[in-house]
């Protein structure tokens, strides 16, 4: 018998990557990693950073093509066959993660045409909107009064009402073109539709994704009536079930064995990319967080019991462990600070230069740096906000930057409870250590840089091989699912002097934060416009 091998795949925003896992008993390691570009290597779908150009009369519209997904998926396969030199008899199982809350809109020819992978004439809507679509506002106001109110439908389904969760994407859909609603015969997420290709048919969900989409109840994991009541007219028929999370959901499709020359691998349910990050960052106990420096910037944690945050800027979503995973989501992470970097000419050793240059605390500078409209808080008008901060003082925007997703990501975390001590950091930001100080400095807590920039692909990769093991009737515990795989570098310590800094300018940038929501007096004269850099 060879080593066994599995398969995690993420379909992110801008980007399809795959991992390859060998686990021979306690020696683990990666055996394969790829990344494919949406834009570079996929130009013909015209997207920019795996979004497409809004349509000028709803610039808050953001959507993806779902076969520019399909055609990811087919190339990566023939990589993995043709350049891997791995023993793909030895393929075990696959499972995978994808962007959450995006929605993939199928009529009645999909389930026949998932088998050769010609889904060209199985969609009942062209586009996908995805997560950084925020043009469902009125959406949501329908489906939250429907329901009972902001705090009701966030006890109920993890989540207050949010523009780019599926509920109110679907709503939206439903309203503008019933036509292409009443021919819609499934509603995919990323991930099952996903999953969908790979098993040749029809996938089920799991309450990792599913919870993104403010349909389901977070307590049974089922789709909640009343919730789908107050979205659209008989949606339950148009949705995946939901199985949990570590299901074998089916085996690789003929198309796969045949084209491809793998085996038929067992296909584990499909997850969101956060509720697969947080196996893949190796967050399988409670009492630690991660701090993901993405295209968005998240923080999760695993929580043992569905608690949930009724100041409505967080999420709860099922966790791929059983239990449930709490998720802060900020829209401006990494275009935030490339923005800032491109403004001023600099690049990466610049903008570290700018840093450290300039002293914590900012002389008390803040910037919110709402450069897109914000998920954390709510921010529909985009526009950065300075208060005592100089826009043509490069450095010292540099570091406001920095400082502002910090306090943010500190103050909209408050309510999960547990004082954090430990922070894992990943995904690209995690790499430049002078980030990383204002992290430790601002949540007063160390910060373990993890050397996995592809956490959800790792994830559903350690997903694929628990639930292979389970499905086997092994016993195995999620720490020995992950050892091996997550190795944190040495933390970063807070300064104890920084800290100081940090609890006070905290105050303040939550002032400047209220007085910007329109919600309080102004903290200090704001010294430069809204305008963009
Ligand atoms: C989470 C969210 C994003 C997407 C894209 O709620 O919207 O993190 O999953 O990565």
């Amino acid at each position: 018998m060879g080593v066994p091998l599995y398969l995690g795949l993420d379909s992110s925003t801008q980007s399809l990557t795959g991992i390859v896992i060998e686990v021979a008993g306690s020696t683990r390691r990666v055996a394969f990693q790829r990344s494919l570009n949406f834009d570079a290597e996929f130009p013909g779908y015209g997207t920019r950073n795996g979004v497409l150009p809004p349509p000028p009369q709803d610039p808050l519209v953001a959507s993806s093509r779902p076969l520019l997904w399909v055609e990811a998926l087919q190339r990566f396969m023939q990589i993995l066959t043709t350049e891997s030199g791995l023993d793909l008899t030895q393929l075990r199982a696959v499972s995978g993660a994808a962007q959450q809350h995006g929605s993939v809109y199928l009529n009645g020819q999909a389930a026949a045409r998932f088998a050769a992978l010609e889904l060209r004439d199985a969609l009942s809507r062209a586009e996908a909107p995805i997560w950084m679509d925020s043009s469902t506002t009125a959406q949501c106001a329908a489906i939250t009064q429907a329901v009972g109110g902001a705090d009701a439908l966030t006890r109920l389904t993890g989540s207050r009402a949010f523009e780019r969760f599926t509920g109110p994407q679907i709503r939206k859909f439903c309203e503008r073109d019933p036509a292409a609603y009443a021919a819609t015969e499934r509603i995919h997420l990323v991930s099952s539709f996903l999953a969908s290709l790979l098993i040749g048919a029809h996938a089920p969900t799991e309450p990792g994704d599913a919870a993104g989409m403010n349909l389901m109840d977070l307590t049974t994991k089922q789709w909640s009536e009343v919730a789908l009541r107050a979205t659209a007219p008989d949606l339950e028929r148009r949705l995946p079930t939901i199985v949990p999370s570590a299901s074998v959901i089916g085996r690789l499709s003929p198309y796969w064995v045949e084209r491809y020359g793998v085996p038929p691998a067992k296909v584990v349910a499909w997850t969101g990319d956060n509720p697969s990050s947080l196996v893949g960052v190796g967050l399988v106990t409670p009492g630690r967080i991660a701090i993901s420096l993405g295209t968005s910037d998240t923080l999760f944690g695993l929580l043992e019991a569905p608690k949930v945050d009724l100041s409505g800027a967080s999420h709860v979503f099922g966790a791929a462990t059983g239990g449930y995973m709490a998720l802060v989501c900020f829209k401006n992470g990494s275009l935030a600070r490339e923005r800032v970097r491109d403004a001023y000419g600099l690049d990466w050793d610049g903008f570290t230069g700018a840093l450290r240059a300039t002293p914590p605390g900012n002389r008390g500078g803040v910037m919110l740096p709402w450069f897109a409209a914000e998920i954390t808080p709510l921010v529909l008008a985009p526009g950065v906000r300075r208060y005592g901060l100089d826009a043509v003082d490069a450095a010292a925007n540099v570091r406001a930057v920095v400082e502002g997703q910090m306090m943010a990501s500190a103050i909209h975390s408050g309510w999960i409870g547990e004082r954090t001590t430990a922070i894992y950091a990943t995904g690209g930001g995690a790499q430049n250590r002078d980030i990383l100080q204002v992290m430790a400095d601002v949540h007063d807590a160390d910060v373990y840089p993890l050397d996995v920039s592809e956490s959800a692909a790792l994830g559903a990769a350690l997903r694929a091989f628990h639930a292979d093991e389970v499905d086997q009737g092994h016993a195995i515990g999620w720490e020995d699912v992950v050892s091996g795989f997550v190795r944190p570098a040495a933390p970063v310590r807070p300064e104890p002097r920084n800290v100081a800094v940090y609890a006070e300018l905290r105050r303040r940038y939550a002032a400047c934060e209220a007085h910007a929501l329109g919600r309080g007096p102004a903290p200090m004269p704001m010294q430069a416009s809204g305008a963009h850099p």
